[in-house]
């Protein structure tokens, strides 16, 4: 704590300040107004974003909170969320727009998607779906690479009205599976493979092994990307091109309930299972259409949009697939990796395309900062007017280096905060309104309200810390966790029940211009990279090794990553010493139950851990020795001596 706090006393003395470009601020979108506007009354606010939908049948109630926490936004209206993001723009005469340049990882694999291609291959898919048996209401799930049938596949679930849910096709087999049976995932749709790091990386055997863990499946569709050998089930495989390229091109959409689920996405909590956040449609759409709008002023007849993040994450959901789409724009959709073939790769796109709005995350800025502005330096990004950066605190460094070497010092920068669970940005600066300052989302966006409290949920003064709340609810607001209730009370709305505040279990502060930083997570979720992994998750990853007894699992402060993963491990004292190979065994079998990205950075074997006396883990300490930090107060473990216990054996292990 006493670490994070002197790292804000640093930040707070960040006093670079950016001014919105006066051509942008007189043509802005959202300008200083609509904060007032939206203050005079919210409801009337987001009834006016919703005009910027095409509803079947006009809502009734925009907010129905009788039953709070659970919400209900614009009860009575009917829409359809793929006839929104495709039809409409092809119906309004722009059938023959870019909606996808594709670019695939190998040179030269390229496409492009026009919003009549869209809307050809969202009805065959639609189609193709309804022929396998699924049905309105019936969830799908979705594990791909970054190719435009991913995105055609979640269209086509919005269509007719099953529930997808996107696997980042990182995920290990296991993670798959019990994805698929949390939500009963009748149909799978995937790929033979993807391109990843200049060669083909396979996903089927993944879907395969995952269904030998749940029973829950019924059918799975596999598109072919990479060409690679797949083991192939006649009862239950179907290939993408004999189902899909054969059904009809028409199919009518069907208007939903605004209130019918949308998709499912499941984001780490603070114990080991995954929670399925649950969205719903109209709402979910109101809110990733008006911010993208706003946030990135986005001017849908000139601008190229690129959001660098993968489809498998919520903010690949929200800003490639359901806002983008919705406001009819054209955009770039990447395959691969930022260094391959060469590491100049995504300056070389945005060059090509013409890129206006780029929005991606730290940790590759970080790691681009790294290697020196020559590679960007060597193409011509002038195109660019808009910059975002989401996922983690943006380090002040990196927010000017970002706008100076890949914005050229014209671009705005709008760090934008937001979750899994928010659906849409909820804290950013206004690229046309907002003096930037490097390292501060700023305030809550216009129909957002937001604060920072302290334990008795009391707002705290400017200059002060405390916990990032959201005090009224706002349309693309999670509606629960899938299938769990009670935990959706619990995780958010019991901490601050009194006052009726969502508790989003980050800490922030207020400078004292009343602008928030957001610190990171107060509850024991880690941010890798941008992504959310619980380190119960981890530990018990760790702990169904047959050589463990007991993990404790912290992040550390990384410099590429933000932050990393680093495990305290106790071994059976059958395993006796583990044998040589056991930290690479162990970073293996994390690798293998959940992913890459959940895989140790370091593992330490320790003969004890740090617990208190009520028995519970102290990972403050672990962070301390994990941080190379002289260990904080000890006071209140049980045993003090553990923790000369667990640096002897460090030392005598390094
Ligand atoms: C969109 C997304 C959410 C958590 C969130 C916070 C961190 C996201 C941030 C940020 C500081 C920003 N976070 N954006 N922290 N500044 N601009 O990332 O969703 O994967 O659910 O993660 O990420 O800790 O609580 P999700």
């Amino acid at each position: 704590m006493s670490d994070t706090a002197e790292t804000l006393e640093n930040l707070l003395k960040e006093d670079r300040r950016f001014e919105p470009p006066a051509d942008l601020a007189s043509n802005a979108n959202l300008t200083a107004e609509a904060y007032d506007a939206a203050e005079k009354d919210r409801e009337a606010f987001w009834a006016e974003q919703a005009e910027r939908l095409t509803w079947d049948t006009k809502w009734d109630r925009v907010l129905d909170w009788d039953n709070a926490p659970f919400a209900k936004w614009f009860t009575g209206g009917k829409l359809n969320a793929a006839y929104n993001c495709v039809d409409r723009h092809v119906e309004a005469g722009k059938g023959d727009k870019v909606a996808i340049h594709w670019v695939g990882e190998p040179e030269g694999d390229t496409r492009d998607l026009t919003y009549a291609d869209l809307q050809r291959e969202v009805s065959k898919a639609a189609n193709a779906l309804t022929e396998l048996g699924v049905e309105t209401g019936d969830r799908v799930a979705i594990y791909m690479p970054m190719i435009p049938e991913a995105i055609v596949a979640m269209l086509a679930c919005a269509r007719i009205g099953a529930p997808h849910t996107v696997v980042f096709g990182g995920f290990s087999a296991d993670a798959l599976a019990s994805r698929l049976d949390d939500c009963q995932a009748k149909v799978v749709i995937t790929s033979d493979g993807g391109y990843r790091r200049g060669s083909a990386s396979a996903l089927k055997p993944a879907v395969d092994e995952a269904r030998t863990k749940t029973d829950v499946v019924r059918k799975v569709l596999v598109v072919r990307r990479t060409g690679q050998d797949v083991a192939w089930d006649d009862d239950v495989d179907v290939w993408w091109h004999d189902v899909v390229d054969s059904a009809s091109e028409e199919h009518t959409p069907e208007a939903f309930d605004a209130e019918h689920p949308l998709y499912v996405m499941y984001t780490s909590g603070t114990t080991g299972k995954p929670k399925g956040i649950l969205h719903t449609t109209g709402g979910y759409l109101v809110g990733c259409s008006y911010t993208h709008w706003g946030v990135f002023d986005l001017k849908p007849d000139t601008d190229v949009y690129w959001c660098s993040a993968d489809i498998g994450w919520v903010t690949g959901h929200s800003y490639i697939v359901y806002g983008p789409l919705a406001n009819g724009v054209t955009q770039v959709l990447y395959e691969g990796t930022p260094d391959t073939p060469e590491r100049g790769r995504w300056w070389q796109i945005i060059e090509k395309y013409g890129v206006t709005i780029f929005y991606t995350a730290p940790t590759a800025i970080r790691s681009f900062m790294k290697q020196g502005h020559e590679i960007p330096d060597r193409s011509d990004m002038s195109s660019l007017r808009i910059l975002g950066s989401v996922g983690e605190p943006i380090n002040p460094e990196a927010y000017v280096w970002y706008r100076h070497v890949i914005g050229g010092d014209r671009t705005p920068v709008v760090d934008t905060w937001w979750q899994t669970e928010t659906g849409s940005i909820m804290i950013s600066p206004l690229p046309g309104v907002t003096h930037g300052k490097p390292g501060s989302a700023m305030k809550a966006i216009p129909g957002i309200t937001t604060d920072v409290v302290d334990d008795e949920g009391n707002s705290v003064p400017n200059g002060s810390g405390g916990y990032l709340v959201v005090t009224s609810p706002w349309p693309s607001m999670l509606r629960t966790i899938w299938g769990d209730d009670d935990r959706y009370v619990d995780t958010y709305w019991s901490r601050f029940k009194k006052q009726g505040y969502y508790f989003a279990g980050d800490g922030a502060k207020k400078d004292s211009d009343g602008d928030v930083w957001v610190l990171g997570r107060v509850d024991d979720v880690m941010n890798v990279s941008g992504h959310r992994l619980s380190t119960t998750e981890i530990e018990s990853a760790l702990v169904s090794h047959p050589k463990v007894a007991e993990a404790a699992v912290v992040g550390a402060k990384d410099e590429d990553t933000g932050q990393a993963v680093c495990a305290f491990v106790i071994l059976r004292e059958e395993a006796g010493d583990g044998g040589p190979e056991i930290v690479q065994e162990l970073r293996q079998h994390v690798r293998k139950e959940i992913g890459p990205i959940a895989t140790p950075r370091q593992i330490m074997i320790v003969p004890e851990l740090p617990k208190t006396r009520s028995g519970k883990i102290m990972r403050r300490l672990l962070r301390d020795v994990a941080e190379h930090r002289e260990v904080g107060d000890v006071t209140t473990l049980a045993d003090s001596s553990v923790m000369e216990l667990i640096s002897e054996g460090i030392d005598k292990g390094a």
